[in-house]
């Protein structure tokens, strides 16, 4: 009997399948070692920065209304990347009032030097789907630290839309480079030509022109069943046409948003994008190309990159254990692309009308004499961001309360609480989108690049592309205290192509006691040698 209920106990207790189960929201320890080691998923072999030491890290999961405490240490020694690290838990809302954990180098946060540790604690509140965490320190994450993190809801409202959602079809896809970020860094700033990666990943592994073959990761299923894939670009740079041969993709998740179902056989993801997709395995037995294809920088720069072979493999059950024998390609012949302005979301909401609209125009420019030493610098309305020496939270709490308190180049707008912002990304004149990302919220997305503006039931999501066609999002200052509002390719970002939305400064200020271990970040960091500050 005893032994019974235990396995019965064990069972409920699985996170998935779970379909209408009461689950009880835990507190869920978590511990994740920053290590540096030699990882090699094209095949060459190169020191990373990597979470419990692999690449990608641990899958992190929870349940709907869990509460993430997360004790990070960092056990970093190769000087020739960053020393010091910061976690961003990417998309997580953390907005239980008075919660600050959140790890925005010089935002919220100071980072951590190596030998020392940082618990962040996640009330997960109502938010569930799809995730993800990375430094958010300088490039460290195109380094190797970067991992998914996925809610669960033992109610999804869609969950008779699929019969597999577990760790095996968490499905990521990241651009690699052979090399320490810091000298790219350095070569971008000085050429204004981002480094070409050397290889697409597609769940850690991948191959370069003239590498080896390095086995390619095989995703395993079933025929006549239904899988939640949840995709996750890691990218810092490319963004990744996917697609898989012969299936088709319902979309029914945008950036940990429910969507209603919408299928396209190739999707175009951008950088810090995620979607949850639903693929039947409904071909004759087989195995079949998945394609990942890497897209950003011209592949003439790297000789290494060869964007046809960053790919997986769906294999089915009774189908022999071997690659597929059909060509490579980069897509379906006929291509049915997601068209971002078509996705609705399942539950619609009108978005309120703006209190303050905002625009921002973004630029390159080269600037051999700015005090940040950067050459090549990107600006959000000509200014191009630099990381304050004191926190931008520590500002509010010491008594900050304008535009005005802040040095310019923080690029930090100051809004009242609960007011409802507009940000307009004119028609730029580049190709490339960049992917905005608002740090601990969502926007609604009224204008996606190549569509039309949806002031009635559009989307909402955490990282939208500005370009050519346009760009509007909407959102709330319903949390207060300061976020990060950030182009998500690191290269831009490093260079100034960000900004910081900070609602509700008196609010923050009433809500927000950190504690001591949160108070001894900056006097640590600051006190660092400058190489591990790095
Ligand atoms: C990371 O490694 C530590 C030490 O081995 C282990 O205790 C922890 O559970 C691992 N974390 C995850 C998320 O797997
Ligand atoms: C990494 O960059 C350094 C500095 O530019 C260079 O000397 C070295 O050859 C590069 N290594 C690889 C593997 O590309
Ligand atoms: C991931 O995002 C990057 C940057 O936006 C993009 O270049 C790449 O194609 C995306 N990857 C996928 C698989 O969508
Ligand atoms: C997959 O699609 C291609 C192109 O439509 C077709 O030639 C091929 O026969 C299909 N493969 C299978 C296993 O059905
Ligand atoms: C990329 O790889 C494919 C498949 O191996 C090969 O056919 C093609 O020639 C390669 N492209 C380049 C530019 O080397
Ligand atoms: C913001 O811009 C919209 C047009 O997009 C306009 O209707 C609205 O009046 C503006 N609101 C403010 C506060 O300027
Ligand atoms: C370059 O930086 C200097 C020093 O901050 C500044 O005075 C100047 O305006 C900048 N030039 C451009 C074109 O941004
Ligand atoms: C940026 O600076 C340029 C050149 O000084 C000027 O023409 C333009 O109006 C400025 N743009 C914004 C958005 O401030
Ligand atoms: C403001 O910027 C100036 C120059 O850009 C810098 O010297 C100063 O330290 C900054 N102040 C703060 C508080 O970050
Ligand atoms: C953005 O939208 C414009 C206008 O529709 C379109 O020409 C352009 O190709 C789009 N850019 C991307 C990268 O999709
Ligand atoms: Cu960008």
């Amino acid at each position: 009997m005893q032994l019974l209920s235990s396995v019965l106990l064990l069972a409920l207790l699985k996170p998935h399948p779970l379909r209408g189960a009461v689950v009880r929201p835990v507190t869920k320890h978590i511990t994740l070692d920053i290590v540096n080691g030699h990882v090699a998923p094209d095949g060459f072999s190169r020191s990373a920065v990597l979470a419990n030491g692999t690449f990608p890290g641990p899958v992190i999961t929870a349940n709907k209304g869990d509460t993430l405490v997360v004790k990070v240490n960092n056990k970093l020694t190769d000087n020739t990347m960053r020393l010091s690290t910061s976690v961003d838990f990417d998309g997580v809302f953390i907005d239980t009032p008075g919660i600050y954990d959140e790890g925005s180098p010089f935002v919220t946060t100071c980072p951590f030097g190596p030998g020392t540790s940082y618990t962040y604690t996640l009330p997960l509140g109502t938010q569930t789907g799809t995730f993800w965490y990375h430094s958010q320190l300088s490039m460290q994450y195109a380094d190797g630290f970067r991992a998914p993190l996925v809610i669960y809801d033992p109610a999804d409202p869609l969950a008779h839309l699929y019969d597999v959602d577990n760790e095996n079809t968490i499905l990521t896809v990241a651009d690699w480079w052979h090399n320490s970020t810091i000298p790219l860094l350095q070569s971008y700033i000085n050429t204004q030509i981002i480094p070409v990666a050397d290889a697409g990943l597609f769940n850690g592994a991948g191959r370069f022109n003239g590498g080896p073959k390095t086995k390619y990761s095989v995703v395993s299923v079933t025929r006549n069943t239904r899988y939640r894939f949840r995709l996750i670009n890691m990218s810092a740079r490319s963004d990744f046409m996917v697609s898989i041969d012969n299936h088709t993709m319902t979309i029914i998740e945008a950036d940990g948003v429910a969507t209603t179902p919408h299928t396209v056989n190739i999707l175009d993801m951008l950088a810090g994008q995620r979607y949850s997709v639903v693929v039947t395995a409904n071909q004759p037995i087989g195995n079949y190309w998945i394609n990942t294809v890497l897209g950003g920088g011209n592949p003439a720069r790297n000789l290494n990159l060869n964007v046809t072979l960053g790919r997986g493999v769906l294999h089915y059950a009774g189908a022999p254990n071997a690659e597929p024998t059909t060509p490579m390609t980069l897509g379906p012949a006929n291509p049915i692309p997601l068209v971002e302005g078509d996705l609705r979301p399942l539950v619609p909401e009108v978005p309120p009308a703006p209190d303050f609209n905002l625009t921002f125009v973004t630029s390159m420019t080269a600037n051999a004499s700015s005090p940040s030493g950067f050459n090549t610098q990107w600006n959000i309305n000509n200014v191009s961001y630099i990381s304050p020496v004191i926190p931008t939270l520590v500002k509010i709490l010491d008594g900050a309360n304008s535009a005005a308190d802040f040095n310019k180049t923080e690029n930090t707008f100051v809004f009242p609480a609960n007011k409802v912002i507009q940000v307009t990304f004119p028609p730029s004149d580049e190709d490339e989108l960049h992917p905005f990302h608002l740090h601990g919220n969502n926007f609604w997305l009224i204008k996606s690049n190549a569509s039309e503006p949806n002031f009635v039931n559009p989307i909402r999501r955490d990282v939208a592309g500005a370009g050519s066609g346009g760009t509007i999002v909407r959102f709330t200052t319903d949390k207060p205290g300061p976020w990060f509002f950030h182009c998500h390719i690191f290269w831009h970002f490093n260079v100034g192509l960000a900004s910081v939305i900070a609602g509700g400064l008196e609010e923050t200020r009433e809500q927000v006691h950190p504690d001591d271990a949160w108070d001894a970040l900056c006097p640590a960091y600051n006190a660092l040698p400058e190489g591990e500050k790095r």
